[in-house]
């Protein structure tokens, strides 16, 4: 693995593993709407618009592998997730294909599964189970990567990210944080593991409060360091001035679940 793409490289997560991988491969192509301003020794930027398969295809050419962090991150209205999230994954994913890319990090999201209840413990071989526009555009992303693996051979992990910072910013972020190391380490295993055709598996640090039986990135060698509960005061502090949610509270996917919720909860979820 010698030249990798990075798609949304001008976003949070972006930023961060630019900086993580500089010098471990020789080259890394940026792609975004916007270009960085601060391209490293071994970096290139290439405009590309997902909406746009011809450009998409330009931007994956000569790569060896992709890490897609393209699209939208959060929740939005439908058009808007069919454009950048629908139609974006589908141009990456047969963009790579007809250019011959070899492996693909696709990231997914935890909202994939969103509206499972914090009750539950799951692995990474539950239906999906969606909280959002959004979490349903991750769902989508995950049969096109198994589609796009067991038809054409592509190798593709799909990472169901948590919520990925520096620490964990509440109560809910302590079950679900990743650290940027940490994410680097899944990104690196998605990039380069020998024995990885397709595999979903939680982006997800060593997290004592986890929801997630993270046992698909493990078997991969992935060995986490961070800790959420090293940040517990602080969190708890932070979760003291959110406002109450009390749908939010019952799901994994928080505020992405409770948003646009009718009825009552009771039954619902999985
Ligand atoms: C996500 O998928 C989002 O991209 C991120 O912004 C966070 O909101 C995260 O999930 C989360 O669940 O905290």
């Amino acid at each position: 693995m010698e030249h990798v793409l990075i798609t949304g490289a001008a976003g949070v997560i972006g930023r961060r593993l630019r900086r993580s991988l500089r010098g471990v491969y020789r080259s890394i192509r940026l792609s975004d709407r916007v270009a960085p301003g601060n391209l490293a020794a071994g970096e290139t930027f290439i405009a590309a618009d997902l909406a746009d398969l011809a450009a998409v295809e330009q931007a994956v050419a000569g790569v060896e592998g992709i890490v897609h962090l393209g699209g939208i991150s959060g929740e939005s209205d439908w058009p808007s997730i069919l454009e950048s999230n629908i139609i974006g994954t589908y141009n990456l994913f047969e963009a790579a294909r007809r250019q011959g890319v070899q492996r693909i990090v696709f990231a997914s999201s935890n909202h994939a599964v969103g509206f499972y209840r914090r009750t539950r413990r799951i692995g990474a071989d539950v239906l999906p189970r969606p909280g959002s526009r959004y979490g349903v555009s991750k769902a989508f992303g995950e049969s096109l990567a198994a589609l796009y693996g067991d038809k054409y051979g592509l190798r593709v992990l799909c990472l169901r990210i948590g919520n990925f910072g520096d620490k964990p910013v509440d109560k809910r972020r302590l079950s679900i944080w990743i650290s940027p190391d940490d994410f680097a380490q899944l990104v690196r295993i998605g990039l380069e593991h020998p024995a990885l055709r397709y595999a979903v598996a939680y982006g997800v640090s060593d997290n004592e409060r986890s929801w997630w039986d993270n046992e698909a990135a493990y078997r991969l060698g992935y060995r986490p360091q961070g800790r959420g509960e090293d940040y517990l005061q602080e969190a708890l502090a932070a979760e003291a001035a959110l406002p109450p949610d009390p749908v939010g509270d019952l799901f994994q996917g928080g505020s992405f679940a409770s948003a646009e919720f009718a009825g009552d909860p009771e039954g619902r979820g999985g």
